[in-house]
């Protein structure tokens, strides 16, 4: 009996991944990245946050949720990449003027140019770097942010999905006095103190999944060893999906092997 149920639910499980992974050319284009956010080193954010990015062909869909940055102020956030860059997080030896913080230029070199700004509304191109008008002012000092179809280039959208593009959000408060100010100027705009642009917090995204919820095959062999199948199966990550599909598979032949 015990057998019977386990080939049934090991059946059904390959026969729903292969349904899911035979939804055509569109879902087999799709991949998707995420990011946990840090903070920047030298930079003083006691915060941090999660990024993920959906690719289909040249449209992306991006989810970010962060906390713990300047309340009630707008802060630039961006996918940035570049070729010669470093496809990371900048680390203190970036800090090229040694003065204990880095600005976005010195963390050129770890992430690159800007490539997709993360604005709520309008363009999403480079040119919006400093919108800071469509950017989130992090109430309480959260960002929840949501948008799709933003379009990039075929560029971009490669060096996405290959796990080489970083998130970036900005905006810091050296002095803890609730806003950006200070005599230090911007590196990217000199109308802006430098505190309205630095980088807050940080997260490059890679094609692994983070914060280890959706770690795919580990997730997937502990469900079979408490015979959890189907709840593989309502996660509905792709990542998720196609370790199910291997377990499906690992099922089937586990009760084969036993009957
Ligand atoms: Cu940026």
């Amino acid at each position: 009996m015990r057998t019977t149920t386990t080939r049934i639910a090991g059946a059904s499980l390959a026969a729903a991944a292969a349904m899911a992974l035979s939804v055509g050319p569109a879902f087999a284009a799709d991949t998707w990245v995420s990011a946990n956010l840090k903070p920047v080193a030298g930079n003083g954010v006691d915060g941090s946050g999660t990024a993920m990015v959906d690719v289909q062909g040249n449209k992306i869909t991006v989810t970010m949720a962060a906390n713990g940055l300047l309340p009630d102020n707008p802060h630039a956030a961006h996918i940035h990449f570049g070729a010669e860059a470093r496809h990371e997080c900048p680390v203190l030896s970036d800090d090229k003027n040694g003065d204990g913080h880095l600005n976005t230029t010195e963390g050129g070199p770890a992430y690159g140019d800007i490539v997709v700004s993360l604005t709520k509304t309008g363009d999403t191109s480079p040119k919006s770097g400093l919108a800071i008008d469509r950017f989130s002012t992090a109430p309480g000092g959260k960002i929840a942010y949501q948008r799709g179809s933003i379009k990039v280039s075929s560029a971009v959208a490669k060096a996405i999905s290959a796990g080489e593009s970083v998130v970036v959000i900005h905006g810091v408060d050296y002095n803890k006095d609730g806003k950006y100010s200070g005599d230090t100027k911007s590196d990217l705009m000199p109308s802006l103190p430098t505190e309205a642009t630095d980088p807050a917090l940080c997260g490059a995204l890679r094609v692994a999944p983070a914060g280890g919820m959706h770690t795919g095959g580990g997730l997937a062999a502990d469900n079979l060893k408490t015979g959890g199948q189907n709840e593989a199966l309502m996660l509905v990550g792709g990542g998720a999906l196609l370790a199910a599909a291997g377990s499906g598979a690992f099922a089937a032949r586990r009760a084969r092997s036993r009957a």
